[in-house]
């Protein structure tokens, strides 16, 4: 019973000290997020645009009609000039979003001249937006 209480304590220490050491616990660690580029960098189309996720799983829509969706994996989309949307919603088949359905996470991309915010944004199987998954950067595109 003691040698017990000592074992769960030790064990709860330990947990804990894990979780300093990984600075956040999930959910606060999930994210998605630009490789490339960087944040406010100056660049020339076309673009590569690379994405990353973190405590996510990315991988392709299941091949025939997808009904149902996996738990704690979807695949990226990403627009220009655009607002991350509300999580639940369905991310439009139509500009400016494009779907990677494929789960591919890297795309060289023509942008026009100037200012733009790009937006990442993870959708599930059936392509609706899941919670805390979005991201923006901006960039300045030169001819
Ligand atoms: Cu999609």
């Amino acid at each position: 019973m003691r040698t017990a209480t000592i074992v769960r304590t030790v064990t709860l220490a330990l947990s804990a000290l894990t979780c300093v050491a990984c600075g956040q616990s999930e959910p606060q660690g999930r994210r998605v997020f630009f490789i490339q580029p960087a944040d406010g960098a100056t660049v020339t189309s076309p673009v590569r645009l690379e994405f990353g996720a973190a405590d996510f799983r990315i991988a392709a829509v299941p091949a025939g009609t997808v009904t149902d969706t996996r738990p704690d994996l979807g695949h990226h989309h990403v627009a220009i000039d655009a607002d991350c949307l509300p999580t639940g919603t369905a991310i439009p088949r139509a500009a400016p979003w494009v779907h990677f359905g494929d789960g591919k996470n890297i795309i060289d991309m023509q942008l026009p001249p100037g200012r733009h915010r790009l937006t990442l944004q993870v959708g599930d199987d059936l392509h609706r937006t899941i919670e805390g998954l979005c991201s923006m950067i901006s960039v300045n595109v030169t001819e």
